[in-house]
């Protein structure tokens, strides 16, 4: 009797610690895959259908989907499944590419995967129950096996399986904004990954986690470095290094990127000019590409950023984005490399509304790039701020393949360790009507259909990955990681399923649905404390860590803050419509109307796009000034409430990624207060009207807020 007590002691530790094979507390090293036993109710009805694992073996992504799948289910049913190529026993898992003889007699519809989707099936094959999963290559493969994980991960029934998925989009990429320096810009989780002193030689056994974790979300492609290049990586040196890193991620179906500084071939070239219509210049690139593919033959192609904030670009020779864009699409071409070129621009000496110079300048060029080029668009126009509309050039280039940019680290939106769930973002991104050229062509329509039958298609997400141990530098910040892997296969995908999956996959499915609420309410709580109402760019200068709405001495207007909300006497607010920059002219007639009008526009965009009177009367019948003072008092309680939530959670979740999620939710309620006492003190200089009734005064004065400095805030700029 007490033996049995002291095994079943022993048996609930590790039910509530993780998996049997962990000596360690969970740090959230294991992501979303950890893997965790089972509970035994619902393993007996798992058991009897993943008892061998048959992959005809020689295809490395097969390989890598068979070694996951045993990994996977040696976690969860507690014992490692036989493995075999041929002659499946009751219950086998078949891992199969199309023509496979594993597959032989069993139709199934390969014509709907393209290259890259799955099927999983659960069939009768000689007169044995098995599950079918099975791609056009291997890669396809490889994603089914993480469905089939990802289903058991969510207690799904898997006894009759009959799914077909494949990705809508082609290039689902990650931006790392790594500096060779190991720094990463905008990184608050540690230093890059990418140990360039230790590579080629020494391939860190981490690299094969991170091309996991990505491989299991559907994302096929890395950029290494950062978007502010530097030319060194083009070098054999460290072109050798790079191709260590390719080889790792293989077999996971993820191909490597890299920037290209536009001036590389002055710098590293010898040449004495980097203009895109020189032919020296052109042929020193094709040469370039052809070196890279003769180190790399999988090389995924470059990104660009050019002629934005300091970097090189064609404008220095009057040549236009199209034109430096082809030059070097066109020396990829030949190897089917893809060019990504951002259209995050806004020229040095330009008086034009921020918001406007990159469709003022794009475009014009719709139509004139070549088929492999991306343009990379923000999601929204001015920068990653916690609420933007969407980008006016999605919708408005019908001839011009472009792809998304999110960015999943936090820059705007309290580094790692505010809990902001970014899906919701992306999917009111995503879903906006662009009503061009009619209603109903969403962002998401615009993005995922081709311009053309050879046209690419494709996201990125600039990654908030560091070497620190749980990868994002919060557990949290792992689900935004999570989703743009999610929505970058689908756009179409809703914010609340895939927190429902990541929350039960990686906290539990016991704990999933607090959780679940959580993240849902959290980015509008961000979205109060910091830039209610439409407001935004009010982050501290430089590290944009804090509020700095008072910030005005800045070499460029568009860099001060005040800029952005452009508080005075009479109101607050950027005028957009066409009393003023007329910004909101680059949407469509329909959101014009709509947006353009005081009535109608959404309180979410009123200060976006309007200078409003302090006195004017909101929909909640309060007055402007008293709406923003509630706003910012309703974000710093959202936190309040979080915190009450994930209290309710103790016990319930593993201790240490408990207490760090306690930890970090107390930060982020002092920075939101932080943040809602200097925007009150800072407006109210302004606005010079009274506090609302029950609304606390911030408890120091202005010059108390704008002495805070902090120097030593990561992720800034080399
Ligand atoms: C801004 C970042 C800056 C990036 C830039 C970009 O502050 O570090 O270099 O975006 O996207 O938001 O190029």
């Amino acid at each position: 009797m007490q033996m049995w007590r002291t095994l079943l002691a022993i048996l609930s530790a590790f039910l509530c610690f993780g998996a049997p094979n962990q000596a360690y507390a969970e740090d959230g090293y294991d992501l979303w895959l950890r893997y965790a036993p089972l509970d035994s109710g619902y393993r007996a009805t798992v058991a009897p259908h993943v008892a061998q694992i048959v992959a005809a073996t020689g295809n490395p992504q097969v390989d890598a989907a068979a070694d996951e799948l045993a990994r996977g289910l040696t976690g969860m049913v507690g014992r490692a499944p036989a493995r075999a190529t041929t002659a499946p026993v009751e219950g086998a898992v078949l891992l199969a590419t199309a023509g496979s003889p594993l597959l032989a007699g069993v139709a199934l519809p390969f014509e709907r995967l393209g290259k890259e989707g799955y099927v999983v099936r659960s069939a009768t094959i000689a007169g044995k129950r098995v599950t079918i999963v099975a791609g056009n290559s291997g890669q396809g493969v490889l994603y089914g096996a993480f469905r089939l994980l990802k289903l058991i991960q969510t207690r799904q029934p898997i006894a009759a399986l009959d799914i077909v998925d494949a990705p809508k989009l082609q290039v689902r990429v990650l931006n790392h904004w790594d500096n060779l320096s190991r720094s990463i810009e905008r990184g608050y989780a540690g230093l890059s990954l990418w140990d360039w002193q230790k590579l080629p030689h020494y391939k860190d056994p981490r690299y094969t986690d991170y091309a996991r974790a990505n491989a299991s979300i559907g994302i096929n492609a890395t950029v290494l470095n950062n978007v502010n290049a530097n030319a060194d990586i083009l070098t054999p040196e460290y072109l050798h290094k790079v191709a260590a890193l390719a080889e790792v991620f293989r077999p996971w179906g993820i191909r490597v990127y890299l920037t290209a500084r536009f001036s590389a071939p002055i710098e590293i070239g010898g040449l004495k000019t980097a203009d895109p219509l020189d032919p020296a210049v052109a042929a020193w690139w094709k040469a370039k590409v052809d070196e890279i593919y003769g180190i790399i033959p999988d090389f995924g192609g470059f990104v660009v950023k050019a002629n934005s904030e300091g970097q090189p670009g064609p404008n220095d020779y009057n040549r236009s984005h199209a034109e430096g864009a082809n030059m070097m699409a066109d020396a990829l071409a030949p190897h089917g490399g893809v060019m990504m070129w951002r259209a995050f621009v806004y020229a040095a000496e330009n008086a034009e509304d921020r918001h406007k110079q990159a469709y003022t300048e794009f475009k014009p060029l719709d139509g004139k790039f070549r088929d492999n080029v991306l343009v990379q668009v923000k999601n929204g126009a001015i920068d990653f701020q916690p609420r933007e509309p969407f980008h006016p050039l999605f919708g408005a280039m019908p001839r011009t393949p472009l792809m998304m940019e999110f960015q999943i680290t936090k820059e705007y939106l309290g580094f790692a360790t505010h809990l902001a769930y970014l899906g919701t973002m992306w999917e009111e991104v995503l879903q906006a009507d662009t009503f061009r050229p009619a209603r109903g062509n969403t962002v998401a329509k615009v993005i995922e259909t081709p311009v053309d039958a050879g046209a690419a298609t494709g996201m990125a997400g600039v990654a908030n990955i560091g070497n620190d141990r749980n990868w994002s530098g919060s557990q949290f910040d792992q689900a935004n990681w999570y989703a743009f892997g999610r929505f970058a296969w689908d756009p179409q995908a809703r914010a609340k399923d895939i927190a429902q999956d990541w929350a039960a996959m990686t906290w539990g499915p016991g704990a999933a649905a607090p959780i679940v609420d959580m993240m849902m309410a959290s980015r509008e709580a961000v979205v109060d404390y910091m830039t209610p109402l439409g407001l935004g760019h009010l982050m501290a200068t430089g590290h944009h860590y804090g509020p700095g709405p008072w910030v005005s001495d800045l070499a460029r207007p568009e860099w001060n803050p005040v800029y952005y909300h452009k508080a005075d006497a009479a109101g607050i607010g950027f005028d957009r419509t066409r009393t003023g920059s007329d910004a909101l002219g680059q949407y469509a007639p329909q959101l014009v109307a709509r947006w353009g009008n005081l009535k109608t526009v959404p309180d979410s965009l009123l200060l976006w796009f309007h200078h409003v009177p302090w006195d004017h009367r909101m929909a909640s019948g309060r007055s402007l000034w008293d709406e923003l003072v509630t706003r910012y008092d309703t974000g710093v309680g959202a936190v309040t409430a979080m915190q009450g939530q994930w209290q309710g959670l103790q016990g319930k979740v593993d201790p240490v990624r408990w207490a760090e999620v306690r930890d970090f939710l107390s930060i982020q309620h002092d920075e939101a207060q932080w943040w809602r006492d200097a925007s009150v003190a800072y407006f109210q200089s302004i606005a010079k009207r009274p506090l609302p009734a029950g609304h606390a005064p911030p408890p120091h004065d202005l010059d108390w807020y704008k002495a805070i400095k902090n120097p030593h805030a990561p992720g800034q700029a080399e």
